[in-house]
């Protein structure tokens, strides 16, 4: 990054005006966009099954809450993403005694191993005097939620109860890698302090739903975890006109080893200005889009394609760039300008640095990761810094099989012992375990037997 000297009061305008917008986005969008502070590593997909009766007229809640499990694992740089929703139609599912009734071949599982099924149902059996919120396989792969307990939990859901069930299926149980103390989300139901939403969970507020290094340490051992591919935005000079290197595009590492990238959007409505790429209104003194030849590393220009070219990018608040396959791939970068204009200041000395603060750059990956960053204070982006949840192109697929109840790399046959409750008898398929999350209501001698 080359900085340059600005009066310290624009920028602190500009920062306040991010802020803003930050804000503006999360109120139209009905929910809280959460930032991560630290990169993320790692991402894994969620298969949500929601069930209906069998006339599909009514549905079991969905109560994933996917700003607080995306939150809560941001702590160990890991990113859900949640797939569209599957439905399937069978009354008999609506309430079941737990996982292992719902996570039988033909109930909606995605084909890809390492993508994990959730099932959503109206109700769970459980001990009179007590509600099981979920249950989990550990170290394999489903999970179950009591889809209108977690809802309707006061007072406005039982926001970690999904993150909970995924860290059964991550490898992590109730009081083992340093879980048991109240402020952790793998405790126990029945002991486990509940975040009333984002602003409780750690690192802010109660300071809750914490993991330990331990437990950060055996998750990111999971097969269902892939590597986030990393290709980072930097910026050099004071300003794009003229240039044809005032971006950078680094693909650094990750990502499994033949991922690539598809695509690259800049949208600059956040700041809003344009691409100026011909001398027609708006925009008279412009630049076209232009590759730097000599900063050419591991891929040729004529694999880089403007999408409708300079004449159709004029004008334009945002423009995509596509690249062929397998072209664009860890070690390579490569360098562009093009002129941007403020709409404030049209044909003035142009965008600088500091004036694209905000600006969104958005990724798509060919194994399907797709994320969303913006320009920061430091006049980078990242793919593994999101502005908002990341989310996912097509269907996963490739992910290695892993056994249910077990961890491939590591054979964890789990003992049930006094983890599972009355009333009904876990139905345990040899090595299959599986953990139940129940918190009692009302008899308090319930509780030592969850
Ligand atoms: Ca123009
Ligand atoms: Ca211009
Ligand atoms: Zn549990």
């Amino acid at each position: 990054m080359i900085t340059f000297p600005r009066k310290k009061g624009t920028q602190q305008l500009i920062l306040s005006r991010k802020s803003l917008l930050v804000i503006g986005l999360s109120v139209l969008g009905g929910t809280v966009s959460p930032v991560s502070a630290a990169p993320i590593t790692h991402y894994f997909t969620i298969n949500p099954i929601r069930i209906c009766n069998t006339a599909a007229t009514t549905c079991a809640p969905t109560p994933f809450f996917p700003n607080e499990t995306y939150k809560i694992y941001s702590q160990v740089g890991v990113a859900p993403i949640f797939l569209p929703i599957k439905q399937i139609n069978n009354s008999s599912l609506l309430t079941v005694n737990g996982v292992a009734n719902v996570s039988v071949p033909g109930n909606g599982q995605h084909p890809n191993p390492t993508t994990i099924n959730a099932w959503f149902t109206n109700s769970l059996n459980s001990a009179p005097g007590s509600v099981l919120y979920g249950e989990a396989w550990l170290g394999g792969n489903g999970l179950v939620i009591n889809g209108s307990a977690v809802q309707s939990f006061p007072p406005s859901g039982r926001k970690d109860t999904f993150a909970h069930e995924v860290g059964h299926n991550l490898g992590l149980g109730h009081s083992d890698f340093g879980a048991g103390a109240g402020n952790n989300l793998m405790t126990a139901g029945s002991s486990r302090l509940i975040p009333g939403g984002v602003g409780d969970i750690t690192p802010d507020g109660a300071n809750l739903s914490q993991l330990t290094a331990s437990q950060k340490t055996k998750l990111l051992a999971s097969p269902f975890l892939a590597p986030v591919p990393d290709v980072l935005i930097d910026t050099r000079g004071s300003t794009p006109f003229d240039s044809n290197d005032f971006f950078l595009v680094k693909f650094n590492s990750g990502g499994a080893s033949n991922v690539f990238l598809k695509s690259l959007k800049v949208d600059l409505t956040p700041v809003n200005a344009f691409f100026d790429s011909t001398n027609i209104s708006p925009g008279n003194s412009s630049s076209p889009f232009a590759i730097s030849a000599a900063d050419l590393i591991g891929l040729s220009a004529s694999d880089i394609t403007l999408a409708g070219g300079n004449a159709a990018l004029n004008g334009q608040q945002s423009m995509t760039l596509t690249f062929a396959d397998n072209a664009f791939k860890a070690g390579d970068s490569f360098r562009f300008g093009v002129d941007i204009d403020l709409f404030s200041g049209i044909d003035n000395f142009g965008a600088t640095p500091s004036e694209l603060i905000g600006s969104l750059f958005s990724f798509v990956f060919s194994d399907g990761f797709a994320v969303q960053s913006a320009l920061d204070a430091d006049l980078t982006a990242s793919s593994t810094l999101p502005n908002g949840l990341p989310t996912f192109v097509g269907d996963p697929s490739g992910g290695v099989n892993v056994s249910p109840g077990t961890i491939t790399d590591d054979p964890d046959p789990v003992p049930t012992n006094g983890l599972v409750p009355t009333p009904a008898p876990l139905p345990v398929l040899g090595v299959l375990s599986a953990l139940r999350c129940a918190r009692t209501l009302r008899k308090r001698t319930k509780i030592a037997r969850l």
